[in-house]
């Protein structure tokens, strides 16, 4: 039986292996664990992966998102425990993505955390003296500030490495809805950290969340937690505790969540109970294992992953039949975790001619510029419709991405399939 690479279960079951090799950078989990775990590979290796797999996998096939918000179908799509936003949604809305179709990853379920019993602790070498505690009050007593800015999971577009590249991936098999861009209001990390006494010898910043720990093949990796280096914490992260204006609801990783600007989605730790300041590098399984380039364009021990890349995508369902003859405004968003995007072409002749779309936003760095462009189809058939971005660094979508296992930073340019009848 082939291995489904796009089943969560069977997905962290074979990054854990690959993880389990490099066994040097074990963080936080135990090496019997890992033994154990090679056993269950074993196993599920000789009578195949399908049933013994999935039994021993902590999330099965049937794993349903634990969100507290309703999920309708016209506005997303299920996967696994996530559920991606459907881009046709965002057809007619403003520049922020409102809650209700808003992209939700969780890697277990979402955890309901009043205010009241909420804290927040900062610890570690890389403090001058001991553990200091952050009510809630006392955060929404510092200096607030408010920023737009997107969170995108690092995996968005890996299911075209498989449709447009025919390359195997493991993981979500997202399209181009896991992402989401919301006005953040919180205060700053670098405020919290000072106030906690960080010292020049501090290294990284661990952040960790409060839901439940992750427990896969029989092998607890804790709570979700990934190292982001000091400079990055003291320079424009937010600890958030609004989005849109409301205050930050639970799916979203209310009471506080980091929101850290242009990154990889694992970044921004929802549900954010404690952050170790260390005065040493860390490491932990979402930047060892999971959240790592490997593939034969990277080193053997893989490539560390920080900035998102350069997006474009059409407000239309993937497959959408439109009338001939009749003009409609082609819409869409195109967003970069580099630099501001300047310019937006598009393409209604599979990839032949290109035209300037018109841009609906000043362009900014960390968000997105929505963007159209009227379309008349002539014949009626088959067509692929193309948007291409452009930011300010120069860079332009790719036509191709190159391939890594685990199917991050997907940017080359989308071929999306309409039918004119
Ligand atoms: N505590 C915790 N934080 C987390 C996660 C999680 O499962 N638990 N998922 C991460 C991932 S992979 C992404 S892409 C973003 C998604 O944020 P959202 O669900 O608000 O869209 O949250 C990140 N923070
Ligand atoms: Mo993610």
């Amino acid at each position: 039986m082939p291995l489904d690479l796009s089943d969560e279960s069977q997905y962290d079951r074979a990054r854990l292996r690959q993880w389990a090799r490099g066994r040097a950078r074990s963080a936080g989990v135990d090496r019997r664990d890992l033994l154990r775990l090679f056993a269950v590979g074993a196993a599920a290796g000789a009578v195949g992966l399908g049933s013994a797999g999935a039994a021993a996998a902590g999330t099965g096939p049937a794993a349903v998102p634990g969100t507290i918000k309703p999920l309708p179908p016209e506005l997303f799509t299920i996967r696994g425990t996530n559920a991606e936003t459907n881009f046709a949604a965002l057809r007619g809305t403003g520049p922020l993505t409102p809650v209700d179709r808003f992209f939700v990853r969780n890697h277990t379920t979402t955890p309901q955390i009043g205010t009241d019993g909420w804290k927040l602790t900062v610890w570690g070498g890389g403090l001058a003296g001991g553990p200091v505690g952050f009510s809630y009050d006392r955060l929404r007593a510092l200096p607030a500030v408010q920023r737009t800015l997107f969170i995108e999971c690092a995996g968005n577009g890996r299911s075209f490495y498989t449709t447009q590249q025919g390359q195997a991936v493991s993981g979500t098999a997202w399209t181009l809805g896991a992402i989401g861009v919301a006005r953040w209001r919180g205060v700053r990390l670098s405020d919290v950290l000072r106030l906690a006494g960080v010292t020049r010898g501090a290294v990284d910043v661990l952040p960790r969340g409060l839901d439940d720990e992750v427990v896969t093949a029989g092998v607890n990796l804790g709570r979700v937690r990934r190292p982001i280096p000091v400079s990055k914490a003291l320079d424009d992260v937010l600890l958030a505790y609004e989005m849109n204006g409301q205050p930050l609801p639970p799916d979203h990783g209310g009471p506080v969540r980091l929101v850290v600007p242009d990154w990889i989605g694992i970044s921004s730790i929802k549900w954010v109970g404690d952050i170790e300041v260390s005065d040493a590098p860390l490491y932990s399984p979402w930047n060892t294992d999971t959240y790592r380039l490997f593939g034969p364009a990277y080193a053997a021990e893989g490539a560390p992953m920080s900035r998102q890349t350069l997006k474009s995508a059409f407000e239309l369902e993937l497959g959408a039949s439109v009338a001939v003859h009749r003009t409609r405004l082609l819409t869409g968003r195109s967003w970069s975790g580099a630099a501001p995007v300047e310019r937006v072409e598009v393409s209604t002749d599979g990839g032949v001619r290109w035209q300037r779309a018109r841009l609906h936003d000043a362009p900014r760095r960390g968000s997105w510029v929505r963007w159209s462009l009227p379309w008349t189809p002539r014949a009626k058939g088959a067509v692929a419709l193309l948007a291409r971005a452009t930011d300010a660094t120069g860079r332009t979508q790719p036509a191709t991405s190159p391939h890594n296992t685990q199917g991050y930073l997907f940017d080359a340019v989308v071929r999306h399939p309409v039918t004119v009848v």
